[in-house]
């Protein structure tokens, strides 16, 4: 998004034939197969495999879910290259086990989580969620993961801490996009605490009912449904709980367009375009953008008082 205007996307661009995806899945399979024989952990590590027990949740939509192939190989994930088909193509590179993630910072209970006991913590749910990309596309993605409030309330936060800081791995191995300075590595996002703690927001681990593929952000991502997509960092190997407001990758690169809060407000434009339209992938006709990309009901309060031209 450093470099593209808002995407106008050919059709064909998204809907590559059915074999692709058929191609690319059955590869992923044979990859967690023998990369699980090799380490001797379980072969469910796998994208594209069915994760167990997951329930049915109140948060779906009434509205069509765009495709997996399209959630799948129409992706931001500058670690993998700037294009939208980067990561689908070169994400095979990323190994999703094993991984720990770091609980640290102001918190009672700092803790290293495997991600296999991290799939443990709390039962596993699919949500449906509106995806607002700040270029200016979206899509709705049946996620499955649990609250990030989950592992908060178990860190037991110090009375300093206020924000919460997300941080992607840093391996230029594995991430060879991280070779190329577009970015100033890691990839660092940031939440309010209360924002952090809000029931929506959610830790995936998966999509359409299978291990979260490595282009979407393997093997556990945030999804925060209200704010522009790039608050919903991939891959994360530490979640900080810190006083200060931390500055975010996108606010060090381009501080003039990309604020802390981003959230997904039609009435402030981006400096460089208007955010009243998006086009949701796999549709024609552009619709409205809504406030809070449409979580207002449950969200709005966190802002009172807040000016949000000022906090963009
Ligand atoms: N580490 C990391 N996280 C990231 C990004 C990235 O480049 N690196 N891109 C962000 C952007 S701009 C968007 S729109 C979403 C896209 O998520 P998706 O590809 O799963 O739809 O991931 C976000 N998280
Ligand atoms: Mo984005």
């Amino acid at each position: 998004m450093l470099i593209r205007p808002p995407a106008e996307i050919a059709p064909s661009e998204i809907t590559p034939p059915d074999i692709y995806r058929d191609r690319r899945r059955f590869m992923q399979g044979m990859g967690a197969l023998a990369a699980g024989a090799a380490l001797g952990t379980a072969s469910d590590a796998g994208a594209g495999v069915k994760l167990a027990g997951v329930r049915d949740s109140v948060h779906t939509l009434d509205e069509k879910r765009t495709p997996y192939k399209d959630v799948t190989t129409y992706n931001n994930f500058y670690e993998f290259g700037t294009g939208k088909d980067d990561p689908a193509d070169r994400a095979g590179s990323l190994k999703p086990r094993p991984w720990t993630v770091a609980i640290e910072g102001e918190v009672h209970r700092p803790q290293t989580w495997d991600i296999d006991a991290l799939l443990k913590l709390a039962p596993l749910e699919e949500r449906v969620y509106r995806m607002r990309c700040v270029e200016g596309w979206s899509m709705v993605i049946p996620w499955v993961g649990f609250p990030l409030n989950e592992i908060i309330r178990r860190a037991q936060p110090t009375g300093n801490a206020k924000y919460v800081e997300f941080v992607t791995l840093h391996d230029p191995k594995q991430m060879p996009g991280q070779r190329s300075r577009v970015l100033d590595w890691p990839y660092v996002e940031g939440l309010r605490l209360d924002e952090a703690m809000h029931p929506l927001t959610l830790l995936a681990v998966g999509l359409y009912g299978e291990v979260l593929p490595n282009q979407n952000g393997a093997p556990i991502r945030l999804v925060v449904p209200w704010k522009y997509g790039f608050k919903s960092a991939k891959s994360i190997v530490s979640i900080r709980f810190v006083e200060k407001q931390p500055v975010s990758s996108w606010m060090a690169a381009i501080p003039r367009e990309y604020g802390f809060y981003s959230n997904v407000n039609p009435q402030v434009d981006h400096p460089r375009w208007s955010q009243a339209k998006e086009r949701r992938i796999g549709e024609f006709l552009k619709r409205d953008t809504l406030m809070f990309n449409g979580y207002g009901e449950q969200v709005a309060s966190l802002y009172r008082g807040m000016d949000l031209k000022k906090f963009f």
